[in-house]
């Protein structure tokens, strides 16, 4: 006999499901379906031999007798299966549908179509009354498609709750949320109630008239008529959503009006019409009015209490917990509908959260009426959120966050399932973002990324960690093409496809640190530096994906692996770039000749040791995630090199009043300070300096009065100062800098004094171009002392007696870059 280990998902309540399998000996003939209920008998056939007539096995539906208090709730079911019957006891038509799911789920089919069945005996309801999504984020709203496939999604996860609130719908907002439907969109609902219908989910449409309403006759008369036109297309489930909205829309008085208006002339009228839900303004205890006898408690008090309120937690975007729930509850009186703000990513739109859903807690059944989460904008790629909820709410108890990730995984794709857990695995965390709301990422990876680096800087290369790290990077490079060819789900790689990109080029990168790294480690620097350039190539493309793809106004770009392994990849990079520049790592700034030393120039300790970065782009403070602050008098500035002049300062501070409290000053010498007019908008802003004595570039407190601001960008742009030889960038010490060389325009890089006499490593980056570095022979003659295209060139001290400087030339039209120039080989 076969036997296999299957799952019923979500966990049923009580289940003894025998993992011996049987072929049942004839096909069943169904008894007990209500005429209603074709479309499951249809279900039944797809999954099962079934018959009118002949010699048949009973499968016998009927009305669920029992009187434990646990079944008398929508969705409670019993199912008995032996290799003699299958019965199912229903509590109600929805329950019918859930057996029938929960039957499907412990019958296999071979090649050859035969069925086998598990014996089982199951006992099962919902914990939660009301368990899916409300399609409740700012940005484009879910495709029809997309929605029809959800609905289908959740009747097989028997969640029965699909709440329709896209913010960007202005039919269900302003401006038009009075007005009816267009042709299109109406036939659209329609169709969407239908098959919720069929899917025994409850399609919930809302309308969000807080932005404008007024509170009178004719607009409670505007809701009621919309309502009425939503029931003619089949609605039976309302809501009214008060989020998000500021004026005499937030009053709790007159939103109780109105929805006890509603409750008694629309929902208590239709009889067929499920409990009306609300979305309070004061919908997060963050947000939420603390003093007794405000906002929440006036909507307790005065709320039908037939009237669901939804909560979305402690914070907009948070964990679930009971204590917080038990908060709400007492001053709405009733258990909240929750709204979980995931994995929703309206506020990181260059972002996927695809990570598992943890947070929720799992003693809280009786604290909320409903659980629904808001999802991605994204509907497949959300699915291994919702199929957790569907774990979650159905049975709090057994619900494991990790094993309902994994098993969402294999559930959704079990053509690239590993494919597609490596990718969600790297793409979890939002980012740093305003609601403080962030989730764990790559976190098997995690430990021997720290211990790998931790190691390399103190010069090892740890082989085992190391072989784990190339593996896994292989398989980051791996999972976007594999999902692309194997996933028969072409709607989800169209959603993530920015994602797939990014992902592959982050595998690429990685997958060349290592060899960088390894081959740094082992003594062969020519190699080490061609990988090095391959890595850059590589982080320079994603950078370019960031640039061009998935770009919305809000959050532009696209992130991926960005908590742990993109960083990883750029420290490697950024470590062992500096290596190559012989300077001791352990003093964490490379020590630089006195002329070329740039560094932070502020009296506030907290700015000193912010890292700074030095590039062909100029030289800048590393972005700061949270809100930075300055005192009075305080500043804030960059001192460049006695080697280099400043150009141009771009600076973003993400604020709206910097013109009221900041200067801008510059000076030569930090002693004597001239004021730079301010050309700003909320915080942003340009300004080119034409003075070339400039090294000093500081932002000062004019203010009386402590200043918040965010340090998003800070940055210098600099060139040699007049009279220094223009191609410093080729020994600055930076390996982040380069000098360009055009074809038939040579390069004269002159000697520092401390290269003058030692053999030297030239870092370049050819691609292939030859060049020729020459130096000055007699009489106004070149020598030729290197012609080749390798990337790392290496001179001989006998190549450079007496000599004082290098020329190099290329014949190509494409650039070459001499990164550095370096005593030693
Ligand atoms: C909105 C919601 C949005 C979510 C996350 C609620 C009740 N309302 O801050 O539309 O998707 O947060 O950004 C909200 O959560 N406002």
């Amino acid at each position: 006999m076969l036997s296999w280990a299957q799952q019923v998902l979500p966990q049923p309540q009580e289940a003894v499901i025998s993992q011996e399998g049987f072929v049942p000996v004839r096909p069943y003939r169904v008894s007990g379906l209500p005429a209603s209920e074709q479309s499951v008998l249809a279900l039944l056939k797809a999954g099962l031999p079934i018959t009118q007539k002949g010699k048949s096995l009973p499968l016998k539906i009927s009305k669920l007798k029992e009187k434990d208090a646990r079944l008398q709730r929508s969705g409670a079911y019993k199912l008995t299966v032996t290799p003699q019957k299958i019965t199912i006891e229903a509590f109600d038509d929805r329950a019918t549908f859930y057996a029938v799911q929960t039957l499907l789920q412990l019958t296999k089919k071979d090649k050859n179509g035969q069925v086998t069945l598990l014996p089982a005996t199951i006992v099962d309801f919902p914990d939660v009354a009301y368990r899916g999504t409300v399609e409740g984020f700012y940005g484009e709203p879910w495709s029809h498609a997309d929605r029809l496939e959800q609905l289908r999604f959740y009747g097989k996860l028997k969640l029965n709750t699909y709440i329709y609130g896209p913010k960007d719908d202005p039919y269900h907002s302003s401006p038009h949320w009075r007005d009816p439907y267009p042709a299109k969109e109406a036939a659209h609902i329609k169709e969407l109630a239908d098959v919720a219908k069929q899917n025994k989910v409850e399609f919930v449409w809302a309308i969000h008239p807080g932005k404008d309403i007024k509170w009178n006759q004719a607009d409670s008369a505007a809701v009621l008529a919309k309502f009425n036109l939503m029931y003619d297309l089949g609605v039976r489930a309302f809501a009214v959503f008060f989020d998000d909205i500021s004026g005499v829309g937030t009053d709790a008085h007159m939103q109780a009006n109105l929805l006890n208006h509603i409750q008694r002339n629309f929902i208590n009228q239709k009889k067929d019409v499920a409990p009306l839900i609300m979305c309070p303004t004061e919908y997060n205890k963050g947000w939420a009015n603390k003093k007794e006898g405000t906002y929440l408690d006036i909507l307790g008090q005065k709320l039908d209490p037939a009237i669901h309120v939804m909560w979305t937690g402690n914070r907009v975007v948070d964990d679930i917990t009971k204590e917080g729930l038990e908060w709400v509850n007492r001053r709405i009186k009733r258990p909240a509908y929750v709204w979980w703000n995931f994995p929703v990513s309206d506020y990181v739109r260059n972002h996927l959260l695809m990570g598992p859903s943890y947070g929720l807690d799992q003693q809280a059944a009786q604290d909320m009426s409903g659980f629904v989460s808001n999802p991605m904008d994204k509907a497949e790629a959300s699915k291994p959120a919702i199929f957790s909820v569907a774990l979650y709410s159905w049975n709090l108890q057994a619900y494991h966050p990790q094993k309902a990730w994994e098993a969402a995984h294999a559930f959704l794709m079990p053509e690239a399932t590993a494919a597609f857990r490596t990718f969600s695995a790297h793409n979890s965390d939002p980012g740093p973002n305003g609601h403080l709301y962030r989730r764990e990422e790559s976190v098997e990876l995690k430990p021997h990324l720290q211990s790998f680096l931790e190691a390399y800087r103190s010069g090892q290369y740890p082989a085992e960690a190391g072989k784990l790290l190339a593996q896994e990077f292989r398989n980051i490079e791996a999972a976007g093409p594999e999902i692309r060819t194997k996933s028969t789900n072409q709607r989800l790689v169209e959603q993530i496809a920015p994602w797939l990109v990014q992902f592959n080029y982050l595998g690429k990168a990685g997958k060349h640190a290592m060899f960088m790294a390894e081959k740094k480690a082992s003594g062969q620097p020519g190699s080490a530096w061609a990988e090095y350039l391959r890595v850059e190539a590589l982080l320079d493309s994603m950078a370019l994906v960031n640039l061009t793809l998935n770009q919305n106004p809000y959050q532009p770009g696209v992130k991926t692996g960005a908590l742990h392994v993109k960083p990883f990849v750029e420290e490697l990079f950024q470590h062992t770039g500096r290596s190559f520049l012989n300077q001791k790592e352990a003093s964490g700034q490379p020590a630089q000749a006195d002329a070329l030393v740039n560094a932070p120039y502020s009296k506030a300790v907290r700015f000193a040791s912010q890292p700074l970065v030095f590039n062909n782009q100029g030289l800048s403070f590393s972005p700061m995630l949270e809100t930075v602050f300055l005192d009075t008098t305080e500043y804030l500035g960059l001192k460049m090199g006695d080697a280099w002049q400043a150009t141009a300062l771009s600076f973003n501070f993400s604020t709206n009043n910097l013109g009221a409290w900041g200067v801008l000053e510059v000076s030569s010498d930090a002693k004597t300070w001239r004021t730079v007019p301010l050309t700003e908008q909320r915080g942003k802003g340009r300004v080119e300096f034409a003075d070339p004595s400039i090294r000093y570039v500081r932002f000062r407190n004019n203010s009386a009065k402590r200043q918040n601001f965010y340090l998003k960008e800070y940055r210098l742009e600099v060139k040699p100062k007049v009279g220094q030889d223009p191609s410093l960038f080729a020994y600055d010490k930076s390996i982040n800098t380069y000098q360009t060389i055009k074809g038939g325009q040579p390069v004269t890089v002159k000697l520092p004094a401390e290269l003058k006499g030692s053999p030297l490593t030239v870092l370049l980056r050819t691609d292939g171009v030859p060049v020729t570095i020459s130096v000055p022979g007699k009489k106004g003659t070149r020598q030729t002392i290197y012609r080749g295209s390798e990337a790392y060139v290496t001179l001989a001290a006998s190549q450079l007696k007496n000599v004082s400087q290098l020329v190099f030339s290329s014949e190509a039209a494409q650039p070459i870059r001499i990164y550095e120039i370096v005593k030693g080989q």
